[in-house]
């Protein structure tokens, strides 16, 4: 029998399927401040490299409707039965137990899902995994609560120093509360930048949003993570595996420069840091 619900239920699934790209886009279309989160921020925070564009894509234009298009289609299949086959609208039920044709739908879209979602997921995952000829590598130690760098006397480099986020009184007009740090790790542009990611203590986890970079900081284990910011500025992240008390008070905080400015910073911070002891070393020593 026709029945005019059918037209009405028909009608609200192609509103909701119109709205969706209104909902997805959404967050993209919300100014974004690079490197630090914004009030009102929604969507995926602005990105500086190659990589980061490719994840955010991955992201918006394949995962989002993909899982969007699930949960409403299933959220309508709900509703659908719920009403359509109900006691009183349905109450003789069919016997129906087993449809060859149905089962193998079943198990083969998903199947087909999956494959779909795979392909550009594998392009993405090796695109972050290959690390390409490195101009710079640093080395990253993760210590509660702070982050300590190495740069290689190699690359120029020669110096160690720690990161340790600047309490409330010290917070200098521009400086971002619970973000700023004593000591910014400063890298080139358009560079390829090698990180080596360790820790001292428990696991900490690495994490530049703007970079799209998050890698685990494992004692006794050395990871390894690339990024080639595409644009000056002042980038912060934030530990991202829970590691102790303070684990929310350990920014991470690097500065993209120029070329000759990362040189003219190389110099500095050689005098800077010379023979500044690590607060990581200094403590090794006193438990011996
Ligand atoms: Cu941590």
């Amino acid at each position: 029998m026709h029945n005019p619900n059918r037209h009405f239920l028909r009608r609200a699934a192609l509103a909701g399927a119109a709205f969706l790209p209104i909902l997805l886009f959404a967050g993209l279309a919300a100014a974004q401040v690079e490197g630090q989160p914004a009030p009102g921020g929604v969507g995926l925070p602005a990105t500086v490299t190659e990589v980061g564009r490719e994840t955010q894509q991955f992201y918006n234009v394949v995962l989002l409707p993909v899982i969007s298009f699930i949960a409403l289609s299933v959220l309508g299949l709900l509703v659908y039965v719920a009403w359509r086959f109900n006691e009183s609208a349905n109450p003789v039920p069919s016997k129906l137990t087993h449809h060859t044709g149905l089962e193998i739908a079943w198990t083969l879209v998903p199947v087909l899902i999956l494959v779909f979602i795979a392909i550009p997921s594998f392009r993405l995952l090796a695109h972050q995994v290959e690390i390409p000829p490195a101009k710079i590598t640093i080395k990253v130690t993760g210590n509660q609560w702070y982050w300590s760098y190495k740069y290689p006397e190699d690359q120029g480099g020669g110096f160690g120093f720690d990161q340790v986020m600047k309490q409330e009184a010290d917070l200098q007009p521009g400086d971002v509360r619970l973000l700023s740090v004593d000591n910014e790790a400063v890298v080139p542009v358009n560079e390829v930048v090698k990180l080596q990611i360790t820790a001292s203590d428990v696991i900490h986890s690495f994490t530049i949003p703007a970079f799209s970079i998050r890698m685990d900081a494992v004692p006794g284990r050395l990871n390894e993570t690339w990024f080639k910011a595409e644009k000056e500025g002042i980038y912060y992240g934030q530990c991202s595996k829970i590691c102790g008390k303070d684990h929310a008070f350990m920014p991470a905080a690097i500065r993209v420069v120029s070329w000759e400015k990362y040189q003219e910073w190389l110099e500095d911070a050689k005098k800077k840091f010379a023979g500044a002891e690590s607060r990581q070393r200094f403590a090794a020593a006193a438990n011996q």
